[in-house]
C-alpha cells in the first residue's frame, strides 16, 4: 500500500529555491489512524470512492472503500497517490501579495487586508468602466455548492456578464449535441449499462488512462463476449485489446459517422419503429449521409474501408450496444458536429433507453457535470437554465430575492474573456479553480493579457503558473478541506466529506467569496453558514429546471451512495437511466421520453468540414493533444506528487518510426515542435501506435514545455471550445532541449 519514501519528493517552492520536502507528514507505516473518512477521489470525473486516513488533522494514507458502487474499492494511479499533495510544503498557508523586491515576486499579507485590497479594487474597477470591466474564471473541480457561488457572486453581487468556467475546455461540445439531440445534458446511462451490452463504440478516448476505471466496465463486458470498436489516431491501451481498431486522420470523426449511418441505411440496420416513433430528423439525415460511400468516408478519414464496413456491420447488427466518446471528437472547431454525428448513429440503431442500450460522453473533471450545470457558464443559471430566457431570468430571480432585471444578460465564454482584456473592455478579473496560462490554447497570448490586467486575484491552494501573474493570491481549500457534492461522469450526485480542516489562514473557497462579497458592502444573499445551507438553496433554484435537484439531500446521498439526478421530490429515489419508455420530464410533461416538447429525439444533420489549419508544405504534419494517466490537467497538482512525476516526468514527443526515421530522428533524441503561434523542444518518443501523419504531446506542464504554445486558438461556433486536437506543426532535430 501507498508507503512513499520521502526522498521520492523534490519540489520547488513557490517563492524561492529547490527546496527539498519538509513538513513532516506522517506517510502510512502503520500509524493508527484518528479517523477514516469516506469520500472521493478529488481527480477525475469517476470520482472513485476512497476513505481518508486522518491523524492529528493531516491526511497520512488512504483505505480502499469496496462498498461505494462505481469503483468497489479499485484506484488509479493518481487516486493511490493524492493523498500526498496536502502536507507539500507549496500548499499556500497567507494569503499573498506581489511585491518584486520579495523572494519569488510574493510577500505574505493579512488575509483580512487581502480581502480588502480585492473589494477595493472591484470597486473601483467596476466603478471607472463598469460592472462587466470584472470578469470571473471558474472552475469544474469545484463542489457543485461553490459552483452555484460563484454564479450567484457573479449575476446577483458583482452582476457582471462576464464569468465563465473551465469547463469551456472541456465538456461543452458534449453538451450542447446532447441539448440539440436529447433536450437534456447528462449521460444517458449508468455505466452498468456497459456491462451487459454485446457492442462497444468508444471515439476518441483513450479510456485506460483517462478514465481508468471505466476499463473495468469495459473489459467485463469483453469477458462477457463484447466486440469493442475503438476510434483514435493512436492505439491507446484500450485500443491494444480491442476487436476493431480504426486509426482516423485527426478532425474527421464526422465523416465516419455519416460513413457509418450511409451503410446502416444502406443495408437497413435501423431500427425504423424507433426512428418513426421517438424521433425527428431522419430524412434529411438520411439525404446528408448519401453522398458518404465507404470509398469516400475512407479517403477522407484514412481509415480502410474494410474496417469501415466492418464497423457498420458489426454496429449495425447488434442488439445491444454502449457508444461513449471523450474529447478526442469534441475539441475541435466542428466539435459539436461530431458529437451529433455520434448520436445520430445511436438514434438510428434504436438502442438507448434500455438496459445494455446506452451512450454518454465521458465526463472529465472531478465535478465536471455538476459544475456546468448550476450558473458559472456565462450563459447559464441554476437548473441548467437559460441566462436569456425571461422566464428562467424570473423563477431565479425569485429564489434569490431580486429584481430580475438587475441579472445581467449572458456574457462571453473563457478566451473571449481574454480577447476583451487585449481589447481593453475587461480589466479587472477573479480566477478560482482554473490555470489558463498552461491550459489555453495559444498560451503567449494569455500571457500577454495577464500582463495587461490593470488588478487579478487568483484563489488556489498552490500557486499555479497563471497565479504568478496576480495582484493578490487568497489560499483556498484542497478538496478533502471542505464538503459538498460532486456529480459523476454517470449523472450521479454524491457527497463529497471533510477529512481535515483548512492549514494556517486558508479559507473554504466559499468562506473567501463570501467575505469578498462583505467587504464590498453586498452580501445580501451571499451569507451561507455551511455547504448544506447552498445545497438547500440550489436546490430551490433547479427546481423545475431539467438538472433538477429539489428531491436530494445530503442524507438520500449517504443513504443511497449518491442520487442521479433529476429527482424531482422527497419521495423520488433518482433517475440512473434517461430516456426509459414511460418516462416522464418537465419539458415533455409525458409525451415521450426525450426532453423537447414533443417528447421525441432529433436527428441532426452534421456536414463535415475540415480542421480550422490543415497541413501544408510548410507546416506538414498534425499535432494532436491530450493526456498521460500519472498527469491530471495542467499538471498543478500531480506535478507536486513525486511518485506520479517519477512515472512521466517531462513531457515528450510522440511520432511514427517512419516519421523519425525520415526526420533522422531517435528515440531520445531533443526534437522542435513547431507551429504558426510557438515552439517547444522535447525528447522524442518513438513509437509505432501514432499514425505517421501525426505527432502527440501532452499538455501537463508550463513554460517552455507547453503544448499550448503551439495549439490554435479556434474554437467550435456553438460550444466554443477550443480545437486542441488539430493544428499543424512541423518538426526538426534539435541540439538540445528546453532545460
Ligand atoms: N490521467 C488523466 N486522466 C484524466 C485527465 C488527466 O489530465 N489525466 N483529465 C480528465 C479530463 S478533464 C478529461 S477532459 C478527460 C479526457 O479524456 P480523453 O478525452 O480520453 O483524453 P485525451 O487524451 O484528451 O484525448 C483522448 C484521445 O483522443 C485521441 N484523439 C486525438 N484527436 C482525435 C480525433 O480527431 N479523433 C479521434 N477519434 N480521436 C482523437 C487522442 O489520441 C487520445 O487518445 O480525462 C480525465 N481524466
Ligand atoms: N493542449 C491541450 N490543452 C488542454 C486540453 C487538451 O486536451 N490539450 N484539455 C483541456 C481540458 S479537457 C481541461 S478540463 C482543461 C483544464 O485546465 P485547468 O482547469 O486550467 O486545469 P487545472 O489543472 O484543473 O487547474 C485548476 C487549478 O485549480 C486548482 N484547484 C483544484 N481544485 C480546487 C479547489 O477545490 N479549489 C481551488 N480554489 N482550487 C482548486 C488547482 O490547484 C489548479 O491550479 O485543460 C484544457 N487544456
Ligand atoms: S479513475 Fe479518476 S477518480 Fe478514480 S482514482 Fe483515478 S483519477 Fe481518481
Ligand atoms: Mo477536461
Amino acid at each position: 500500500m501507498a508507503n512513499v519514501p520521502l526522498e521520492s519528493i523534490t519540489t520547488k517552492d513557490p517563492f524561492g529555491p529547490t527546496l527539498a520536502y519538509t513538513r513532516g507528514v506522517r506517510l502510512d507505516t502503520g500509524v493508527e489512524p484518528d479517523k477514516l473518512v469516506k469520500t472521493h477521489c478529488c481527480f477525475c470525473g469517476q470520482q472513485c470512492g476512497i476513505q481518508l486516513k486522518v491523524k492529528d488533522n493531516e491526511v497520512i494514507g488512504f483505505e480502499p472503500w469496496y462498498e461505494f458502487p462505481f469503483n468497489r474499492g479499485k484506484l488509479c494511479p493518481k487516486g493511490v497517490k493524492r493523498y500526498l499533495q496536502g502536507a507539500h510544503p507549496d500548499r499556500l498557508l497567507h494569503a499573498y501579495e506581489r511585491d518584486t523586491a520579495a523572494p519569488g515576486g510574493f510577500k505574505a499579507m493579512d488575509y483580512a487586508q487581502a480581502i480588502r485590497r480585492v473589494a477595493d479594487e472591484i470597486e473601483r474597477i467596476q466603478t471607472a468602466y463598469g460592472r462587466d470591466a470584472f470578469a470571473l474564471l471558474s472552475g469544474a473541480s469545484l463542489t457543485t455548492e461553490k459552483t452555484y457561488l460563484m454564479g450567484k457572486f457573479a449575476h446577483m453581487c458583482l452582476r457582471t456578464a462576464n464569468i465563465d468556467y473551465n469547463g469551456r475546455l472541456c465538456m461543452v461540445s458534449a453538451a450542447a449535441g446532447n441539448k440539440k439531440s436529447f433536450g437534456i445534458d447528462r449521460a444517458a446511462n449508468p455505466w452498468n449499462d456497459i456491462l451487459g451490452a454485446e457492442m462497444i463504440w468508444i471515439s476518441g478516448a483513450n479510456v485506460a488512462e483517462c478514465a481508468p476505471i471505466t476499463t473495468d466496465y469495459v473489459w467485463q463486458a469483453r469477458e462477457h463476449g463484447a466486440k469493442i470498436i475503438v476510434v483514435d489516431p493512436r492505439i491507446t491501451p484500450i485500443a491494444r485489446t480491442c476487436d476493431l481498431f480504426l486509426p482516423i486522420k485527426p478532425g474527421r470523426d464526422i465523416a465516419l459517422f455519416n460513413g457509418i449511418l450511409h451503410l446502416m441505411i444502406k443495408n437497413d440496420w435501423l431500427d425504423h419503429d424507433f426512428i418513426e416513433n421517438h424521433t425527428v430528423g431522419f430524412d434529411a439525415v438520411a439525404e446528408h449521409v448519401q453522398q458518404w460511400t465507404p470509398q469516400k468516408t475512407a479517403e477522407v478519414t484514412g481509415i480502410a474501408e474494410k474496417g469501415i464496413r466492418q464497423a457498420a456491420e458489426w454496429w449495425g447488427t447488434a442488439s445491444t450496444s454502449f457508444l461513449m466518446h471523450a474529447r478526442g471528437i469534441e475539441h475541435h472547431s466542428h466539435g459539436v458536429q461530431n458529437v451529433m454525428g455520434a448520436i445520430n448513429i445511436v438514434l438510428a440503431s434504436g438502442r438507448i433507453g434500455r438496459e445494455n442500450c446506452g451512450y454518454a460522453t465521458i465526463t472529465g473533471q472531478g465535478n465536471g457535470q455538476g459544475g456546468r450545470e448550476h450558473g458559472q457558464k456565462c450563459d447559464q443559471l441554476p437548473g441548467a437554465r437559460d441566462l436569456g430566457n425571461p422566464e428562467h431570468r424570473a423563477y431565479v430571480a425569485g429564489v434569490w430575492c431580486m429584481d430580475p432585471d438587475d441579472l445581467p444578460q449572458p456574457g462571453v465564454d473563457a478566451y473571449e474573456i481574454f480577447r476583451k482584456i487585449d481589447q481593453g473592455e475587461i480589466k479587472g478579473l477573479l480566477s478560482i479553480c482554473f490555470n489558463p496560462l498552461v491550459s489555453l490554447p495559444d498560451n503567449n497570448f494569455v500571457r500577454a493579457q495577464l500582463e495587461k490586467l490593470e488588478f487579478y486575484v487568483a484563489i488556489d491552494f498552490f500557486l499555479n503558473e497563471t497565479a504568478r501573474y496576480a495582484d493578490i493570491v487568497l489560499p483556498g481549500s484542497l478538496h478533502e478541506e471542505d464538503e459538498g457534492t460532486v456529480t459523476t461522469a454517470e449523472g450521479r450526485v454524491i457527497k463529497i466529506n471533510k477529512a481535515v480542516d483548512c492549514p494556517g489562514e486558508a479559507r473554504e473557497d466559499w468562506v473567501i467569496i463570501q467575505d469578498i462579497a462583505q467587504a464590498l458592502g453586498r452580501e445580501k444573499g451571499l451569507t451561507f453558514s455551511s455547504p448544506a445551507e447552498m445545497f438547500a438553496e440550489l436546490g430551490q433554484a433547479s427546481k423545475g429546471g431539467i438538472a433538477d435537484y429539489s428531491g436530494i439531500t445530503y442524507e438520500k446521498l449517504e443513504a443511497q451512495n449518491g442520487v442521479f439526478w433529476p429527482c424531482p421530490d422527497a419521495e423520488h429515489t433518482g433517475t440512473p437511466r434517461l430516456f426509459e419508455p414511460g418516462s416522464w420530464n418537465p419539458v415533455a410533461q409525458g409525451k415521450g421520453p426525450f426532453y423537447f416538447p414533443d417528447g421525441k429525439a432529433r436527428f441532426n444533420v452534421a456536414p463535415y468540414m475540415p480542421p480550422t489549419e490543415d497541413v501544408d508544405d510548410e507546416y506538414p504534419l498534425i499535432l494532436t493533444t491530450g493526456r498521460v494517466v500519472s498527469q491530471f490537467l495542467s499538471g498543478t497538482q500531480t506535478r507536486r506528487i513525486g511518485p506520479l512525476v517519477d512515472n512521466y516526468p517531462e513531457p515528450r514527443i510522440e511520432m511514427h518510426p517512419t516519421l523519425a526515421e525520415k526526420l533522422g530522428i531517435k528515440d531520445g533524441d531533443w526534437v522542435t515542435a513547431e507551429s504558426r503561434r510557438g515552439s517547444t523542444t522535447l525528447q522524442a518518443l518513438v513509437v509505432k501506435t501514432i499514425r505517421p501523419d501525426t505527432i502527440f504531446i501532452p499538455y501537463h506542464w508550463p513554460g517552455r514545455k507547453s503544448v499550448n504554445q503551439l495549439t490554435i486558438s479556434a474554437q467550435d461556433p456553438i460550444s466554443k471550445i477550443p480545437e486542441y486536437k488539430v493544428c499543424a506543426v512541423r518538426v526538426r532535430k534539435a541540439d538540445s532541449g528546453n532545460r
